[in-house]
């Protein structure tokens, strides 16, 4: 079967895709008690090797970071040699992996570091920690200055740390709730200072993260994720299209890698972006590479990038049931059919 989903596609000068279909970052809470990947995700993840690009499963940058149990980290030596691990057996299977890079802010629960809950403000959500009740959410402390600029340094630093263990690149996690979306919507973001209040204010931190990450590894290897429909431990605000609006317009001027939407369902339409889909509305204000996302089957994603609506597609709750998904569609062969149970086990 050939379609251009299967072909080649360059992100830029240094880095080639050898087809469009990304493995989507897939969070599974298997990391080691020192939060180093093992030795099953070094197999897991070469199995997925066919894939044009693999973004890891998000990664804390550093211990309040975490909102999650075993969720893998890029902040220490044996992290990285881990991770190393990873890299290498992908390579050596012919794939390219991107590092996903993460920081929960007020998702985070004390539980798993020492240390206080940092967001853009002393907002908090409803709920606990999914599978462990007792652990509720906490007010969080909201960032002071100091705190932002080494949030900042800290991604750009866990970007070095991502480059050493041989990652191709990283995307920056700015999607689905955590601690760069809590600046961009007005839902979490209460802040008076330079970021908040405004487009441009609160577009600031998720720019000064990108530019600081562009600095420490170049802007080739540099990605980010964003969800600009609130939807996940965030209400909706109409307010909040006005930052997205503004903040890519900043993007366009950065050649990222790519920009890859954060959706479970791509069908869903935001009242707070004009009735307008994710990539529907990622499409109509940036420039650059898209990847879109959410609920595609292989037809559905070729007929989107037929239609241009984005150039790239990332594929997750299929990724986790096929291991040899790219394979199978290219062989027209039957899929298994995803089912959350998948998630006790890497296969
Ligand atoms: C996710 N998703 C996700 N997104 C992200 O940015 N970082 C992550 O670590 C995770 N973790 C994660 C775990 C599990 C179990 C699921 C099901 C999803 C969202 C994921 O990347 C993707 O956007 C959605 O799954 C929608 O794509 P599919 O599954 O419909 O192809
Ligand atoms: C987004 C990161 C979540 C990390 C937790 C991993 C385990 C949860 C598995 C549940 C999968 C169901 C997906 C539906 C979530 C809907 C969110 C809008």
């Amino acid at each position: 079967m050939t379609t251009e989903l299967l072909l080649p596609f360059k992100l830029n000068s240094t880095i080639e895709l050898k087809n469009r279909i990304l493995m989507a970052p897939l969070t599974r809470c298997m990391a080691d008690e020192n939060l180093v990947p093992t030795q099953a995700m070094v197999e897991y993840y070469a199995r997925r090797a066919e894939a044009g690009l693999i973004i890891s499963e998000a990664t804390i940058i550093r211990p309040d970071a975490q909102g999650y149990p075993n969720t893998p980290g890029l902040f220490t030596s044996e992290q990285i040699q881990g991770w190393q691990k990873v890299t290498d057996a992908v390579h050596a299977n012919g794939g390219k992996i991107f590092a996903q890079l993460w920081h929960v802010g007020r998702v985070a629960h004390p539980h798993f570091f020492d240390g206080e809950v940092l967001a853009p403000s002393a907002i908090g959500i409803e709920g606990s920690v999914p599978r462990m009740r007792e652990l509720t959410y906490q007010t969080p402390k909201a960032a002071t200055s100091e705190d932002i600029q080494s949030l900042i340094a800290d991604y750009a630093k866990a970007a070095e740390n991502a480059v050493e263990a041989g990652f191709d690149g990283v995307e920056i996690h700015g999607a689905n709730g955590y601690l760069i979306d809590q600046f961009l919507h007005y839902a979490a973001n209460e802040r008076e200072d330079e970021y908040g209040q405004t487009p441009e204010n609160m577009s600031r931190f998720a720019l000064d993260v990108v530019d600081a990450v562009i600095s420490a590894i170049g802007t080739d290897k540099t990605a980010l994720r964003l969800s600009p429909g609130a939807y996940f431990n965030m209400s909706e605000d109409n307010r909040d299209k006005a930052v997205f609006d503004y903040l890519l317009a900043q993007l366009n001027t950065r050649q990222l890698a790519y920009l890859h939407g954060g959706i479970f369902d791509d069908s869903m339409r935001f009242a707070s972006l004009e009735d307008m889909t994710t990539s529907e509305y990622l499409r109509a204000n940036y420039s650059g590479t898209l990847v879109g996302v959410g609920s595609y089957s292989f037809e559905s994603a070729k007929d989107a990038i037929e239609e241009n609506r984005f150039d790239l597609i990332a594929i997750g709750r299929p990724f986790i049931a096929n291991p040899d998904y790219v394979s199978r569609i290219s062989q027209g062969k039957e899929l298994v059919v995803y089912d959350d149970a998948m998630l006790a086990e890497l296969i």
